[in-house]
């Protein structure tokens, strides 16, 4: 007899979403231009000359979406707020139509029993930000804090969940230095600017927001971390080059946001590249506020070599190829291909690697609770005869790495929730509509929801809080 898998009856079941990915409406309802804008309208960048300019027209669907979201069971949903919606030029004046929407968006959401958890910032960056030095620019993040504590004045203690920041690593290294992500900028100094600013608007936003809405105001900020292996684990060389990838990876963001420091060593590996004097004084201290949830959003791991030279092969992320590493000052790191079975994105498929991110991080800050903010994996969907996506392996990857969650939670570790990455498919940044994350199927043609398998197999988990087997596909919602 197979013995049922549970977990705790509060335990948070959620799906996410970010505005850029799935809004649309562009140029609708006073929003301003972002940086996603001018990036996937630069002819080469997005696969197929994809952009956001219509997406899942979320922005007129909403209705809908939530909808689903109710049907699905689950108790919360993440979604990303456009700064150049509410802000379209990144200071100054609002959009008051904008926060319209959001206002909108938040009490129907509210009404519908699902907590709203809002990401401040997911990639799109107001264009006159950037057009002044983007996350570079120290400014950058003293406006962030603005935006901030507006949208706390506005929509107020409806919000569950306040996230700062979604993969500060992206913003960063793909952005300014790989290139891949927008803003397309291919500068080793401007990265580590980028990583600094970011964590420095965490911290002044996280204040804003408790400034306006009390103390206990939850605030958390999403990092995706970077399960690393070593090509040879006796290996010096290798135990070097991975001490410095989870340094650039990892330290560079965990360690002043949660210890109010920055690593000694990272500073010291990539005093090539800079020497750091844009922290300035009191900095750490502004960086280090009390996160009540840390979000952690996992996919897959990574194996380094240390070649001793200058030849590491770098392009790991699963973002694109660039002839410029993302990893800086990190030329003679080799990344070694995975084993499989990979998603659509190259990826590799390791459960194990969310155990032991989870363990890893319970261990090290064993009084921060922790939340599975994104999860999930792009395959070659199809749509059978039957009318039905009958997405296998999907549900497979979603199950196992849920299994992997609870395996975490049974040794102890303080996780809270899982939200499954994403509730619909989507613009999937440098590769546009080419991969499939959704749970539910969009069809770009139509713009009509489909249910994979995997949402009647989610549903069922979000109901019941017990693991489904993966042939558990119940179409009777
Ligand atoms: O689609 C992205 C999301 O925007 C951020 N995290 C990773 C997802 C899959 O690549």
């Amino acid at each position: 007899m197979t013995t049922v898998r549970s977990f705790p009856a509060d335990f948070v079941w959620g799906s996410a979403t970010a505005a850029y990915q799935i809004e649309g409406a562009a140029s609708e309802g006073g929003r301003g231009p972002s940086i996603w804008d001018t990036y996937s309208h630069t002819p080469g960048l997005v696969k197929n000359g994809d952009t956001g300019d219509v997406a899942d027209d979320h922005y007129h669907r909403w209705p809908e979406d939530i909808e689903h979201i109710r049907k699905l069971n689950l108790d919360a949903y993440r979604f990303s707020i456009s700064w150049p919606r509410v802000q379209p030029g990144g200071s100054g004046e609002f959009n008051p139509e904008g926060i319209a929407f959001y206002k909108t968006l938040v009490a129907a959401l509210v009404d519908a029993g699902i907590k709203p958890v809002v990401t401040l910032y997911h990639w799109d960056l107001p264009q006159e930000l950037e057009d002044q030095g983007g996350w570079a620019n120290r400014q950058t993040a003293l406006n962030f804090a603005e935006y901030a504590r507006k949208m706390a004045e506005e929509l107020g203690n409806d919000v569950d969940v306040w996230t700062t920041l979604n993969e500060p690593w992206c913003s960063a290294y793909l952005g300014y230095g790989s290139g891949v992500h927008a803003p397309g900028r291919t500068e080793p100094v401007s990265a580590l600017r980028a990583v600094h600013h970011l964590n420095l608007a965490h911290g002044l936003a996280g204040r804003a927001i408790r400034e306006v809405l009390g103390e206990e105001t939850q605030i958390s900020i999403t990092l995706n971390l970077h399960v690393t292996r070593m090509a040879d684990p006796h290996s010096l060389q290798d135990q070097d080059a991975l001490r410095r990838i989870d340094g650039l990876a990892n330290r560079l963001f965990l360690v002043p946001l949660l210890e109010g420091h920055y690593p000694d060593d990272v500073l010291e590996d990539t005093k090539g590249v800079t020497d750091w004097s844009f922290i300035e004084d009191g900095d750490t201290e502004l960086i280090h506020i009390p996160v009540q949830i840390l979000g952690v959003n996992y996919y897959s791991t990574g194996m380094v070599q240390g070649t001793g030279a200058g030849d590491g092969t770098s392009d790991n992320d699963g973002h694109g190829n660039s002839s410029h590493s993302p990893w800086i000052g990190s030329e003679d790191i080799k990344w070694l291909p995975m084993p499989g079975p990979h998603t659509q994105m190259g990826w590799n498929i390791d459960p194990g690697g969310m155990t032991e991110l989870l363990v890893s991080l319970g261990k090290k800050y064993p009084d921060q609770p922790l939340m599975v903010t994104e999860n999930g994996a792009a395959f070659i969907d199809e749509v059978s005869a039957d009318g039905r996506v009958h997405d296998d392996r999907r549900v497979a990857y979603l199950h196992d790495h849920i299994a992997a969650v609870l395996d975490a939670h049974d040794a102890g570790v303080d996780v809270r929730g899982y939200f499954a990455w994403s509730l619909l498919d989507n613009f999937e940044w440098a590769w546009g509509y080419e991969r499939r994350f959704g749970i539910i199927r969009v069809d770009y043609e139509t713009l009509k929801r489909i249910w994979k398998d995997s949402a009647f197999w989610y549903a069922k988990l979000a109901r019941t809080s017990e693991l489904p087997a993966t042939t558990d596909i119940d179409y009777a919602i």
